[in-house]
């Protein structure tokens, strides 16, 4: 049984290494809305929100997330007991919609107090398998082709077992043709659009089917289903659905209509863990691979991305890299790390989200705190 009584709100910001350019913009420091979830047996909880800056990603910004985790997502919970965490979800999306970023924020929390007072590793609890997770590398859209070799080179030879290139029209043909003939036929290469094109710009797209890349992922539109299928008629490399994955019903729908072959969950964007469980069993059934996305999350949101990919249906890399691919330095104790096979240990030998949380750190980059009672 959980009761929370209640919830820290923070906001911290942390720098990112180097600029990370996606077609929609730049990040080069996150805004990152951290919640600390108490309950009534003294138990405690951090969650972490993925929402921007900006509303590029997404509809929701950590200023949108703020209002509405305080206004009408905490409320909700706050004093209320919940026989176990799979039951939070249903009271979240009762005459509410979407905000599924902030509503994930307390939702996993809810997963991560629970393994807490369970003293249980978080993916133990969900019903993870794996004892570690291959990693892959999201590399940001680089000035030259040259340039981008040289980041995918290195990433290889660090150990990624994936590299993910972010394009846009313009910086995507040459861009990833470069890669293939630098890296040979065999080097586990993707591209990621963030909805750079529309299905008039398709040729584009259609040249990148003749190099061999294990998805395309999210080229159209943020919401769009429709024209992904016909886009996936045309193309032999599978596409992958992120910002149009949005519910189980999405996932169902993008089956239906045939919009894509493989699903990029992120549980900050699906509303959380329950919504993340279901479309994995769903995509399980239905032999669509999955792999765990990443929003440039600090250590926080980063352990419940790793719990999730222990789950056996996870069958592809994940962007999960370790703490130091962004960060001078993380807010958890011990940071994230990557074997030279390119793996990442799940914490099974500690309970609870598996890392502890620099305090002293994150008070020094708190830059504002709410109480939620
Ligand atoms: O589309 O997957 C994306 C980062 C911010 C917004 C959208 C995306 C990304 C990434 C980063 O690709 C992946 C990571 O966290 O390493
Ligand atoms: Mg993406």
């Amino acid at each position: 049984m959980i009761t929370l009584d209640r919830i820290t709100l923070r906001e911290i910001r942390l720098p990112l290494r180097e600029p990370f350019q996606i077609s929609s913009g730049v990040m080069t420091e996150r805004r990152i809305a951290l919640l600390e979830l108490h309950d009534r047996s003294g138990a405690t909880a951090w969650s972490e929100c993925v929402a921007d800056d900006t509303p590029n990603y997404s509809p929701e910004t950590i200023d949108t997330c703020w209002t509405v985790i305080s206004r009408f997502v905490a409320p909700r919970v706050l004093g209320v007991p919940f026989e176990a965490p799979g039951d939070v979800h249903d009271v979240l999306e009762r005459d509410f919609r979407g905000h599924g970023m902030a509503k994930a924020a307390v939702e996993m929390g809810m997963w991560g107090l629970e393994s807490e007072i369970l003293r249980m590793p978080l993916a133990r609890l969900i019903g993870g398998t794996r004892t570690e997770i291959a990693t892959g590398i999201s590399l940001g859209i680089q000035k030259s082709p040259d340039a981008l070799v040289e980041k995918a080179q290195a990433a290889l030879a660090a150990g990624y077992r994936k590299v993910k290139i972010k394009i846009k029209p313009g910086f995507d043909v040459a861009f990833v043709r470069a890669a293939r003939a630098a890296l040979g036929p065999d080097a586990p290469l993707m591209a990621d659009a963030n909805n750079a094109y529309t299905l008039d710009e398709a040729d584009a797209l259609v040249a990148l089917d003749d190099l061999d890349l294990m998805m395309i992922e999210q080229p159209l539109a943020w919401d769009d289903l429709v024209r992904h299928a016909e886009l996936q008629k045309r193309l032999r490399t599978p596409i992958c659905l992120d910002e149009s994955i949005t519910s189980l019903d999405r996932a169902r729908d993008m089956v239906t209509l045939g919009s894509g072959r493989i699903v990029n969950i992120k549980p900050g964007r699906v509303g959380g863990f329950t919504s993340s469980l279901a479309i994995h069993d769903f995509c399980e059934s239905h032999g669509i691979p999955v792999w765990c996305g990443g929003m440039l999350e600090s250590g926080i949101g980063r352990a419940y991305n790793v719990a999730l990919a222990s789950l056996s249906n996870f069958l592809k890399p994940g962007d999960v890299s370790p703490s130091a691919r962004y960060w001078e330095r993380d807010v958890v104790i011990p940071e994230w790390t990557m074997s030279d096979q390119g793996m990442v240990r799940v914490p099974l030998d500690r309970p609870g989200i598996g890392v502890t949380v620099d305090i002293e750190r994150v008070e020094a980059l708190t830059v504002r705190r709410q109480e939620l009672r």
